[in-house]
């Protein structure tokens, strides 16, 4: 799915802003027909943001059900002859799209974008009602999973819960840009790119897909693709739909040092003339897991950096550009070189800052929570692939919304693994034929390296499921969730773990979490449990195993940021065991792993660079 963007033949609005909103507890919108009729009693809501914190009232706060969001919207005259179209980036996590009165898109997940084509609905260069109806209930049918009951409030009014296995807050809403954007009516639909290089010569394998509206013009169409450099010269072209382009002198995309090509895509018609333009930056690398590598570009890398979580104060899960460029770089000032997107795929606009950064990323699919306890680290698990609970329509929807990541992402050089799912219950039998189904089905999208990420109750001879994937990921909470304030256990505990899972798969493994909740300012020496010293003394003993060992692929802490979880006992305002704060100020730790990622000293010689750790 292409990114809406102005081209030559392009125009985009941002819908952003005040828009109009009201909770709908006793389900009375569609009834009532807010859809055609407007919001009978409105307030005002920002549009990216979570509803959630915006208010002071606290139903609104851990409300589930349906929301209404409405606004208005002119569509320009000279956009009647044109392709219109209405793409939201994100809505959290299930939302119906009326224009006009006129329902135009359903959407179920929460984390990607969809849109429509709103063409044949809008009223050009005259005002145009839009209404949304965002839901933010959860079941064993969706991901993450969740599931929602009664109760009856002591005013004797009922109300909706969510139980939900997941550790963050349901922030809920329009969360990501809603766009308004044409396209010519015969248009550039999808470009596919595979980058591949030799030598100094670098290859790009592209793949154009165009609009099948009129067919007669699709026979004498012509498809030309041109890549331009960082300084704008042309430096190689394409002609058809599907080509390889060649370019010489290949400067490629590395982690680190990001080199992005521009790549122009133009259709013309049988007179040559321009029909539909489109350009994206494009990073030439390879990726590949070989033996015990993990090899960007055929060299060794160690990733280096966080799990993280799209979260900020007030906002929740609201899109903000300040937000995520200060994320990155703090990335940068530490020395990360890399993070997972858990537990779902992040905006689209982060991956393009990742692409220019040099950021290396995993991105993740809402896959979280597959499991039957809430803090997963402690107590028994039952069973949750069953009819009742994880079951073939799961199945289904997780098969989709990796397409959908992929299609959404396939392009991005940071991308170098997809994480199929994060702590599943994958020591039970019907996890096995489950996993299966979608690691086949993913196979056949796009062959970068698959990830499943491990909880640490599961053993890994009891795991039915890492077999099927390339790179092991696993959560490690010695020294928190078992061993509590005893160091010294959890380090045996942890290489013992560790070796276990080396001898039983002999497949590359990356720690995804460690982690301990720390508050800021709390000072205790000797280190307690909760205090800032805890926290780097835990770093640095995971890290003395970490590098006795000598065969992990990467060491990524949990988490980047303090973030906001539904309230716990041990969940003191939210899950502190971020390395920042949630606004974004170091705790002591931050300078312990800066000085750890930032040692010349500690990048390998194997990996020329890209920061390897022997
Ligand atoms: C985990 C989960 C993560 C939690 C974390 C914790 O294993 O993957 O979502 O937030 O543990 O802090 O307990």
């Amino acid at each position: 799915m292409l990114y809406p963007r102005e081209t030559r033949t392009r125009e985009c609005k941002d819908l952003s802003g005040i828009w109009h909103f009201q909770a709908d507890p006793d389900g009375h919108g569609r009834s009532f027909k807010w859809f055609s009729k407007g919001l009978p009693c409105p307030i005002l809501m920002p549009v990216p943001s979570s509803y959630n914190e915006i208010t002071t009232d606290p139903q609104l706060r851990d409300y589930i059900g349906d929301v209404w969001y409405e606004r208005y919207f002119y569509v320009p005259k000279d956009w009647s002859d044109r392709r219109v179209m209405l793409r939201f980036g994100s809505v959290t996590h299930s939302g119906t799209v009326w224009v006009n009165g006129e329902e135009i898109v359903r959407n179920k997940g929460g984390f990607l974008p969809f849109e429509a084509d709103i063409t044949n609905v809008v009223y050009y260069g005259q005002l145009n009602h839009l209404v949304v109806c965002v839901n933010n209930e959860l079941s064993w049918e969706m991901l993450p999973p969740g599931e929602v009951s009664f109760h009856q409030d002591a005013d004797g009014v009922s109300r909706k819960d969510l139980h939900q296995q997941h550790d963050f807050f349901n922030y809920s809403g329009i969360h990501r840009p809603v766009y308004l954007y044409t396209t010519p009516m015969t248009y550039i639909e999808d470009v596919t790119i595979k980058t591949s290089f030799e030598g100094h010569t670098g290859f790009v394998d592209y793949q154009v897909c165009i609009s099948q509206q009129n067919p007669s013009f699709l026979s004498d169409s012509i498809v030309k693709v041109f890549l331009y450099d960082a300084s704008g010269n042309k430096v190689a072209e394409g002609k058809g739909e599907i080509g390889k382009i060649k370019v010489q002198d290949v400067q490629l995309w590395n982690p680190g040092d990001a080199y992005l090509y521009r790549m122009s895509v133009c259709l013309y018609d049988e007179q040559h003339v321009e029909v539909d333009h489109y350009e994206l930056n494009i990073g030439i690398r390879t990726v590949k897991v070989e033996g015990n590598s993990f090899l960007i570009n055929g060299r060794p890398f160690y990733f280096r950096g966080f799990g993280k979580h799209e979260d900020m104060d007030i906002k929740g899960k609201g899109f903000d550009h300040a937000l995520i460029l200060r994320d990155f770089y703090l990335m940068e000032w530490i020395g990360a070189n890399s993070f997972r997107t858990s537990h779902y795929p992040y905006a689209e606009e982060v991956l393009d800052i990742a692409d220019r950064q040099g950021i290396v990323v995993i991105s993740e699919v809402p896959a979280v929570g597959m499991l039957s306890k809430a803090v997963p680290a402690m107590g028994e698990l039952e069973d949750v692939f069953h009819q009742e609970k994880i079951n073939d329509k799961t199945l289904e929807h997780h098969i989709r919304v990796t397409r959908d990541m992929i299609r959404r992402d396939k392009n991005h050089p940071c991308v170098v693994m997809w994480s199929l799912a994060n702590e599943a219950s994958t020591m039970e039998e019907n996890a096995e034929p489950y996993f299966r189904k979608l690691v086949d089905e993913t196979r056949k999208l796009d062959d970068r390296p698959l990830m499943i990420v491990n909880l640490m109750l599961i053993e890994p001879k009891k795991c039915r499921v890492s077999k099927l994937f390339d790179v092991i990921g696993l959560n490690t909470y010695f020294g928190w969730y078992s061993e509590m304030a005893n160091l010294k256990a959890a380090s045996a505990r942890l290489e013992q773990f560790l070796e276990d899972w080396h001898r039983t798969l002999g497949k590359p493994l990356m720690i995804t979490e460690y982690g301990v909740d720390t508050i800021q300012g709390l000072h205790r020496q000797p280190p307690v449990m909760y205090s800032e010293e805890y926290q780097v003394s835990f770093f640095q003993a995971y890290h003395q195993v970490f590098d006795r060992l000598g065969y992990l692929k990467g060491e990524h802490v949990w988490n980047f940021a303090d973030f906001m979880t539904k309230e716990d006992l041990v969940r003191i305002d939210g899950n502190r065991k971020g390395v920042f704060t949630r606004q974004r100020q170091p705790k002591m730790s931050a300078y312990t792993l800066k000085e750890r990622w930032t040692a010349p000293a500690e990048i390998s010689q194997e990996s020329d660079g890209h920061g390897g750790r022997r």
